[in-house]
């Protein structure tokens, strides 16, 4: 038995050491049956390391493996692997601070979406400080000075007061970079217009410019006024009907006076007014409690991203980075989810948002609305889901023959069915299209491809589903041409 179980060793380990190169960190699990030869194993003891249990052994051999299996010897064996703790779904380094995720439901929502490029937000502040490591989707903007009867416009949008960084990062910040904090909406595209350069410096007339600027110059679908002003001026309620007359959901942060005060533009009917929760989801002391709150968003302690240098108060976590405070840092996370509806529905109009908001945020305070909550707790999960059953493909470029679109079933165990599409050319006609029937299972995806007949489809093809259920695009998948 001796001299079979030598000779054996050798042919194999003379054939193995050609034929299984490996690299040097590899190592294995490997399972020894039950009825193996035991005698024969003891030739491998050089070879197989450590037993984890039983029969069970580790090591980085996989020529012994090799051998035992010819051998009859192997019941399984496995690549190690390294396993990850549940801990943070992002390694953004400040991720486990951010409590005001979790609150709103974002990490569930960013699985629908994480926002399109194309989809623009203006924060009208104190600018941007774009050396900050985590800030790479702020495209360039305006910065107003207003003096005598002048209004001055050049291009340097650098926050050195802090405000305008902070309400950024948490719309923006890049998530998943092994940076900083996780943004919200990190996919669109921010615009800062720049009237302040410290907390209370910036003019009215600067503010009604930036707010057509953002809507006539910028496109932007969506506009955070983190500021505002107790005085109903004509002039910004002209400004404010103006972006909802095209179709821009404007968000506003309430005020920190913690009374009743009204401040404008929040108090506006077409404004989403914000005010502030703590990380316990009771309303801030110094958040207004008026008319003006429609909803409420985390605004006590919030981490994000500031400027290199900075004059405003805050409470510092490292370089670049801070928790801050106010109603300020609430309405950047309505703006954030406004942008990820946007994304999702390019043509939502400020009163659908405004209608879904009252729908779908988590009651909180007296039941119903109140003056402190408004609405409640903004759910940004809830209000995707609230939009489900279109489908919306955009950025397609005109005179495609087909486009294609990955959709999953989220929820529903069957979803099924022939969908009537509807197909928004650019000129705002409608065609239907027929498209095959689909059969999904809830957690699947499938990609849809539909023909497109029409020579120009350059803005927007939406889908329509008929009462299947919960239907939502793939988080990462862009509308593909083919
Ligand atoms: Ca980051």
């Amino acid at each position: 038995m001796i001299k079979k179980a030598f000779l054996v060793l050798f042919c194999f380990f003379v054939f193995a050491g050609a034929a299984y190169a490996q690299e040097d960190d590899e190592r294995y699990i490997v399972k020894i049956r039950e009825t193996a030869d035991f005698s024969l194993l003891s030739d491998f003891s050089q070879s197989l390391g450590d037993e984890l249990d039983s029969n069970l052994y580790i090591t980085d051999d996989l020529s012994a493996i090799k051998d035992l299996e010819s051998a009859g010897m192997v019941e399984y064996y496995e690549e190690d692997a390294n396993l990850t703790l549940f801990e943070s779904p992002y390694n953004d380094t400040y991720y486990s601070y951010q409590w005001n995720l979790a609150m709103t439901d974002v990490l569930r929502a960013r699985n629908v979406t994480a926002g399109s490029n194309a989809v623009k937000v203006a924060v009208i502040d104190s600018g941007v400080d774009t050396t900050n490591p985590d800030l790479t989707n702020v495209a360039a903007g305006r910065h107003y000075s207003v003096s005598n009867s002048t209004i001055s416009i050049d291009s340097d949008t650098m926050d050195t007061y802090g405000h305008g960084t902070a309400v950024s990062g948490i719309i923006c910040a890049k998530t998943n970079n092994s940076q900083g904090i996780s943004g919200i909406a990190d996919g669109i595209t921010l615009i800062p217009l720049k009237i302040f350069t410290t907390g209370n410096d910036g003019s009215l007339s600067a503010m009604v410019k930036a707010i057509y600027d953002a809507v006539d110059v910028y496109g932007c679908k969506v506009i955070n006024i983190s500021a505002g002003i107790s005085t109903n001026y004509s002039s910004l309620a002209d400004a404010i009907n103006y972006a909802y007359s095209k179709g821009v959901i404007v968000v506003a942060a309430a005020g920190n006076d913690g009374t009743s005060t009204l401040n404008y533009p929040a108090a506006y009917s077409t404004v989403v007014g914000v005010g502030a929760v703590s990380s316990t989801g009771t309303v801030a002391d110094y958040s207004q409690k008026n008319s003006s709150v429609w909803v409420t968003a985390p605004g006590t302690l919030v981490p994000s991203t500031i400027s290199a240098t900075y004059s405003m108060s805050l409470s510092k976590i490292a370089d670049y980075y801070a928790k801050v405070s106010g109603t300020s840092f609430s309405a950047p996370h309505v703006s954030a989810l406004a942008s990820l509806v946007a994304s999702y529905k390019p043509n939502v109009t400020p009163d659908e948002f405004m209608q879904m908001l009252k729908e779908t945020s988590t009651d909180l305070g007296a039941s119903g609305y109140d003056t402190s909550y408004g609405y409640g707790l903004i759910d940004m999960y809830a209000a995707l889901d609230y939009f489900a059953d279109e489908i919306v493909f955009s950025n397609i470029s005109a005179g495609s023959s087909s486009i294609s679109r990955s959709i999953y079933n989220l929820t529903d165990s069957t979803l099924s069915g022939s969908v009537v599409t509807a197909f928004y050319a650019s000129d705002g006609t409608l065609a239907d299209i027929n498209i095959q029937a689909v059969n999904i299972a809830g957690g699947s995806s499938i990609e849809v491809a539909v023909p497109i007949s029409v020579s120009d489809c350059s803005k927007i093809v939406q889908f329509i589903w008929d009462g299947f259920g919960t239907m939502k695009p793939l988080a990462d998948s862009a509308a593909v041409v083919q």
